[in-house]
């Protein structure tokens, strides 16, 4: 618990120095200004928000760009180690405030801003945010390289340049519709072009085995089609703008090359078949939350990153240290941010086996010294599986690493478990069903030196039920590193209020040493303190009920609960479950007025993959009943319902801090961690939750007397689906819920159109209810009147409130970095001058 919280001293983050004024009001000032000139061609005369946005960030880039530099020369000159983190996904969001928060500017360049007539929340509000991830996977990354650059480390992310991020999601009678996201059309500030660090990237085509010398056989690769990877570098701040770091985005292009070697090879007709336009590549994020289209381009995406980044990595070191590879685990650490980048595994193999001619022992001992693999997900759904055909087409040289390192593998199963054929079945990177599939897990595990989940519960499971072999075959090479979340974005420049009246009681050093929010838990019984703390959370209220109202139109009472539910929309994240509930209360309302609840505002935010009718289903659920619970005036004074649309980091960092409640209610086992639990307690909302993911370790911080924990455990679900689980006994059994889910298939929420929502009850009926919504609704139901009445009692709330702030310090991302680099990475600091 929190003693094992504190950060290790040998990677203890920075210290502000906020007495350093090493840039005036009036520097930023004339720098804005000059920008405005010269770089936008306009003046202040005429500049709008936009312009003055673009002058303001290039004024911030100024600096970001010279400590970058000097970054980098040390990094150099001290040939350090350095983490090399692969994602395909990197959820930023803007950079603008946290760029000045990190370097101690923001309230000197808000002045400055003043002085031009300008208002900064304005001016920030311009930026489109950098949405280049789904949801917890790649905010986690962008938390990640934060803290990464916060403590000094070395570091790249490397990742995709994608055109097209998340979609841009509209709500129109109450259906989702995808729009494109274009984060680009304007210009970003923050990206720069680096041709000189081009790198070119084979597809397609086949493999010529020759025999050389000394009966050595020799693969070639003749590629069908190459494509150029063209990096952009974001920099990354570190708090106390020490370290500058960067993340390299690949964008593709064609390559003119590519023709010459095709006509050459005399391939050209069977390559034109196979012709991808190179453009399409980077075109478009893949909107899947933890499900695996098993697409082509992803594939080819996922490889086209993944050796764009090695080649880079490969340059750096040989630049360094020539042809001699003997130290390269030594240099490199390459961290696969879940499955999505493993085709790095047998790229590096290739490279060291067919171009440095090293032989295999040589260069499987250096490749699996290099990668460590995270874990994300246990659904079935969401582990990678690619088709052998379909990577024996795009990569022809890769399937045959690929079986050869499963090969010797075997043989190692084969040792420890003499003619165990169904061991080998299960182990094998290669699973033989109809169509023979490659396991990226599988792939992922046999290629690490390390392997963790994100949270205990989870790590526990991915040990006992996902890979329990491999913990025989190798105990103490599966571990845990529990997820963890900035407190610079997420406290500090998302609730100036809360974090200014932080200040003010425990002192300025909070952001980057989190634990010592613990000090906070003295004042939680003191009257003041829970006054001055509730009346920031009155405010932020406020600033979220007039986005609303600017939103949506509907208007909210302030003074009622605020409940938040805000993730990816997904059936195991039971947002229905949310949504049965609320219309329980309306119905009780209904049948008793005077039915004792305090007034509750359900706030939600989640976008649904494209192709996820159900989660889109959802959505359209949530807004029926919300118009028909808004439009009520027997019950809207003590209800209302408000989805807001395009749910996004931006969005996130206004509603946070005006969380009551958090709504963490998946079913035990489905979610891994959750970051979006830690952010909202972070900010002094109190947890509504099941024992899943990092709740658990949330409630073990916070204790049992400040969260509202209901369900089955993870041994209750299995239990239950062993003994085999029918929702019908339920149904039968619980009047409320048999109402509740009939009115479903009313038309009373749609008007006209009976039946628009049946197929959510059909799913939690006929369809067998898998994430056992209707198993947890009298639990959930009972913790939610539990919360009803402890909200009334003020001062118990306040308490409850200040203490999960307090308590929070274990999940600052620098604690999970913190835990990386001591068991994982063996980095070491580098102080930048
Ligand atoms: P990259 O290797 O393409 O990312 O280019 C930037 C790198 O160049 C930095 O990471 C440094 O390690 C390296 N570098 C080499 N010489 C210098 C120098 O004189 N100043 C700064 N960086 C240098
Ligand atoms: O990763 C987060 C966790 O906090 C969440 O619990 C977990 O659900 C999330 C395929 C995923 N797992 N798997 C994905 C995303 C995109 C995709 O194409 C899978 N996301 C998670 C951070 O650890």
């Amino acid at each position: 618990s929190s003693s094992k919280a504190t950060p290790r001293k040998s990677v203890k983050a920075q210290t502000i120095n906020t007495s350093e004024a090493s840039y005036s009001k009036a520097d930023i000032k004339q720098a804005i200004v000059r920008h405005l000139h010269s770089t936008l061609g306009t003046d202040e005369n005429k500049a709008d928000n936009h312009a003055w946005w673009k002058a303001t960030s290039a004024a911030m880039q100024e600096l970001v760009l010279e400590r970058l530099r000097t970054t980098q020369k040390t990094h150099y000159m001290n040939d350090t180690r350095a983490v090399h983190y692969f994602s395909a996904e990197f959820l930023m969001g803007r950079l603008l405030s946290n760029n000045m928060h990190n370097f101690n500017l923001f309230e000197t360049a808000d002045a400055a801003l003043k002085e031009l007539g300008v208002e900064l929340a304005d001016v920030l509000e311009e930026e489109p945010d950098m949405a280049l991830g789904n949801g917890g996977l790649g905010r986690l990354a962008a938390c990640f390289i934060d803290s990464l650059a916060t403590m000094e480390l070395p570091a790249i992310g490397y990742g995709i340049h994608y055109e097209h991020g998340l979609f841009r999601q509209e709500i129109k009678n109450g259906a989702q519709i995808e729009r494109p996201d274009s984060w680009r059309d304007y210009g970003n500030p923050w990206e720069i072009c680096r041709p000189e660090s081009i790198q070119e990237v084979p597809l397609f085509g086949y493999v010529e085995t020759k025999y050389g010398e000394n009966g050595r056989v020799q693969k070639e690769w003749h590629p069908g089609n190459i494509v150029k990877g063209v990096p952009w570098d974001i920099p990354i701040v570190g708090y106390g703008a020490k370290t500058v770091n960067v993340l390299r985005l690949w964008q593709s292009e064609s390559s003119d090359y590519f023709n010459w070697d095709v006509f050459n090879s005399g391939g050209y007709v069977d390559a034109q078949r196979e012709n991808i336009q190179a453009e399409t590549i980077s075109k478009v994020l893949y909107p899947n939350d933890e499900t695996e289209a098993g697409k082509e381009l992803r594939l080819i995406q996922q490889y086209f990153f993944c050796a764009c980044s090695l080649k880079d990595i490969i340059r750096r070191y040989k630049r360094a240290h020539g042809d001699d590879w003997s130290r390269f685990s030594e240099q490199v650490v390459i961290q696969l941010n879940d499955t999505h980048p493993a085709i790095a595994i047998p790229e590096l193999m290739r490279i060291l086996v067919d171009r440095a001619e090293l032989d295999w022992d040589t260069a499987w001992g250096i490749c699996s010294k290099t990668f460590a693999y995270t874990n994300h997900t246990l659904l079935p759904e969401a582990l990678e599986r690619w088709p052998v055909r379909m990577i024996e087409k795009i990569l022809p040289r890769h399937i045959e690493i690929i079986y050869e390192i499963n090969h010797r593998f075997l043989t190692l199963v084969e040792k420890k478990w003499p003619g165990d054929n169904v061991m080998k079945a299960k182990l094998s990177i290669i699973e033989e069903s109809t169509e023979k599939m490659v396991r990226m897990g599988n792939l992922s595990v046999i290629g690490s030196f390390a392997v963790n989940g994100v949270a205990e519960i989870h790590s526990k499971l991915v040990k006992e039920n996902l890979f329990p072999e491999f913990e025989e075959l190798w105990p103490g090479k599966l571990t845990n590193v529990t997820n963890g979340i900035t407190p610079r974005r997420w406290l500090k420049a998302c609730n100036p209020l809360l974090s200014e009246l932080i200040g003010k009681k425990i002192g300025d050093d909070w952001p980057s040493d989190l634990p010592r929010l613990d000090k906070l838990s003295e004042f939680a019984d003191n009257k003041t303190f829970q006054n001055q703390f509730m009346k920031v959370k009155q405010k932020n209220k406020e600033a979220l009920a007039a986005e609303i109202k600017h939103q949506t139109g509907i208007s909210v009472d302030t003074k009622a609960i605020f409940d938040i539910q805000i993730k990816r929309l997904h059936e195991y994240k039971r947002q229905h479950l949310n949504l049965l509930h609320i219309m329980a209360l309306y119905r009780r309302l209904l049948e008793n007025p005077d039915y004792d609840m305090h007034p509750r505002v359900f706030i939600f935010g989640a976008k649904a993959a494209p192709g996820y009718t159900l989660a889109k289903d959802i959505i359209f659920a949530i807004n029926k009943v919300a118009d028909k619970i808004n439009n009520d005036p027997r019950v809207n004074h003590k209800i209302k319902v408000v989805f807001l649309p395009n749910y996004r980091v931006s969005l996130a960092e206004k509603m946070i801090p005006a969380a009551d409640v958090s709504q963490q209610i998946s079913t035990a086992g489905k979610e891994a961690s959750g970051t979006g639990n830690m952010k909202l307690a972070l900010n002094g909302a109190v947890t509504i939750g099941t024992l899943d993911g990092a709740n658990i370790e949330i409630a073990e911080e916070v204790g049992d007397d400040n969260i509202f924990i209901f369900g089955m455990t993870v041994d209750e679900v299995t239990k239950l689906s062993t003994k085999g689980y029918n929702p019908y006994d339920i149904y039968y059994q619980n009047k409320e819920l048999k109402a509740v889910l009939d009115w479903l298939d009313s038309d009373y929420f749609t008007p006209g159109q009976p039946g628009a929502l049946s197929s959510l009850k059909n799913s939690m009926l006929s369809g067998g209810d898998p994430y056992m919504c209707l198993a947890d609704f009298e639990s959930y139901s009972e913790a939610n009147k539990a919360l009803d009445s402890a909200y009334r009692d003020k001062p118990r709330w306040a308490k409850m409130a200040i203490l999960n702030t307090a308590k929070m310090g274990k999940f600052t991302s620098d604690r999970s970095i913190a835990d990386y680099v001591e068991r994982i990475w063996k980095l070491t600091p580098c102080e930048v001058n």
